[in-house]
């Protein structure tokens, strides 16, 4: 009686740490979503594929309108100019956002049109450059904006 008593209390044990994601030969943690870092409201972006920055998800740049000229702004928690972003999450609540190659939203040529690419609300993509995902072939980006905003917002 004794002994089935602990067994069970052991078993009972092991299953809470389970629940708990404690113990040996878990699973890592799933990836972190963009969403995690990228406040309600606001279109985000990182360096580095996959939603980081250096590593982390926390070092991103956000706006709720616009920014005109991303590299003249910091990546948060670093003093990394926000040259190049390559991860782009539209965490919006309704619009679609536009992003730019150049800054100042300045599409020109016969190709102007490859010049942007659009992200609709709680959409992103983490890797604007690679031939997958919503935003295929493109490049870091510049510029961007909700698509109500004018192109005479500025940062
Ligand atoms: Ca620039
Ligand atoms: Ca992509």
């Amino acid at each position: 009686m004794k002994k089935v008593s602990s067994r069970k209390l052991i078993a009972t044990l092991a299953a809470t740490l389970v629940a708990l994601g404690v113990g040996a030969g878990m699973a890592p943690a799933a990836q972190a979503a963009p969403e995690t870092y990228c406040p309600s409201g606001a279109t985000c972006v990182w360096q580095d594929h996959t939603y980081k920055t250096g590593g982390s998800e926390a070092n991103l740049v956000w706006f709720q309108q616009c920014v005109s000229d991303y590299n003249v702004l910091n990546y948060r928690n670093t003093n990394k100019k926000a040259t190049e972003p390559i991860s782009v999450y539209n965490n919006g609540n309704y619009e679609t956002v536009t992003m730019y190659r150049a800054d100042y939203y300045r599409v020109s040529g016969p190709t102007a049109s490859l010049w942007t690419f659009s992200l609709e609300k709680k959409r992103g993509d983490g890797n604007t450059t690679n031939d997958s995902g919503y935003v295929q072939n493109r490049w870091a980006v510049d510029s961007g904006r909700f698509n109500s905003v004018s192109t005479n917002c500025r940062n």
